[in-house]
């Protein structure tokens, strides 16, 4: 009788075949079943002490406005082209004293975190006064345009989510006429003033899917972080909060939510892991994170990239208590069903 289990056919011109044919054998393409995520990302921190000299050197190298828009230096991901995670891009940007970076708008929405300096964004006519720790938001297709009046350089955290805009092939940007500064239509903060105090105008006349803030004012976001904390009795683990859309308690943003958190000198977190991506930017003091077993260092004005499903904890340095503001692709995965988060004491032991 004939053996059917080690009988064994040449089926490589089928396989041919099925290429010719654009299709592709399921049987034979693991990943779509695969247990868990396949990640084209991986942990890194970006030092300020290594990219804030490469980013003072890009002034030789671009004049704002006549050969570039934006004096910017994007972070990519290792083991990406481009991307700090597969949804979100962060980096560094600087406008020197007398500066202006032009007017323009596009799809792909953008979160500002003043460090160094100060000076003004202009969003949808109205001007922000940026100052450091100041979050400010240039949500999708909103005109917006970077001054500065100062005397010392401004430097910023930008993160956007044009990874993600791209993916979806939804990426489009225009300029403002004549490349200008756009017209100041709105007096400057006045969407703190309207929205700011966690009342909203009993008019209700906001129709937009963004929050209708600009600007969370350092001052207040680490006054109410830190205000929390007390209450919560200063816990080791530290405190965590969330800005949001004062309509809708939902994130500033569609595609991304960002976090203002305190750990106490000498003290750790508790350890998280989940499918959405976080960039941290340090704003206080100094540490490292714990990323899947591997140690990572930071301190002020650094930024790093954990990747979805890495387990992470944060540990602050003795002599200052850390601040880590942070920006997470969430709201993308919450809609779908995608969002998966665990949390523990520590992070489990790498496995082999
Ligand atoms: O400041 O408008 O890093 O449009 C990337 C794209 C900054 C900006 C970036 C942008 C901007
Ligand atoms: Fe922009």
């Amino acid at each position: 009788m004939e053996n059917r289990m080690t009988e064994k056919k040449d089926h490589s011109e089928y396989f041919e075949r099925l290429k010719a044919a654009h299709v592709a054998a399921l049987w034979t393409i693991p990943g779509t079943l695969a247990e868990e995520p396949t990640l084209d990302e991986v942990p890194h921190v970006w030092k300020a002490k290594e990219i804030f000299p490469l980013l003072h050197e890009a002034v030789d190298v671009v004049d704002l406005g006549d050969d570039a828009d934006r004096r910017a230096l994007n972070a990519s991901n290792p083991k990406r082209v481009f991307g700090t995670s597969h949804n979100l891009v962060a980096g560094y940007q600087l406008v020197l004293p007398g500066e202006t970076a032009p007017a323009h708008r596009h799809t792909p929405s953008a979160i500002r975190l003043l460090l160094e300096g100060s000076g003004h964004t202009t969003v949808d006519g109205e001007p922000v006064l940026m100052e450091p720790g100041d979050l400010v938001l240039t949500p999708p297709m909103t005109w917006h345009d970077h001054r500065h009046e100062g005397d010392t350089p401004m430097i910023w955290l930008d993160g956007l989510d044009v990874p993600f805009v791209r993916g979806q092939h939804a990426q489009f940007a225009e300029e403002y006429p004549n490349e200008a500064l756009q017209d100041l239509t709105e007096a400057e903060d006045v969407s703190v003033a309207r929205y700011g105090a966690g009342m909203i105008p009993a008019e209700r006349t906001w129709t937009k899917n963004h929050s209708p803030l600009n600007k969370y004012p350092y001052k207040t976001s680490k006054e109410s972080l830190l205000r929390f904390h007390e209450s919560e009795g200063r816990p080791s683990t530290g405190s965590s909060m969330e800005y949001v859309n004062p309509i809708t308690g939902g994130p500033v943003i569609p595609t991304i939510t960002c976090f203002l958190s305190v750990q106490e000198a000498g003290t750790k977190s508790r350890a998280y892991r989940h499918t959405p991506s976080k960039v941290f930017c340090v704003l206080e003091g100094s540490g490292y994170s714990i990323i899947n077993g591997e140690r990572y260092d930071w301190e002020k004005h650094d930024f790093f990239v954990v990747p979805s499903w890495h387990w992470y904890e944060h540990h602050a340095n003795e002599g200052e208590d850390a601040v880590l503001f942070s920006m997470s692709d969430r709201p993308i995965y919450e809609p779908f069903g995608l969002l998966r988060e665990q949390t523990a004491d520590a992070v489990p032991a790498a496995k082999n």
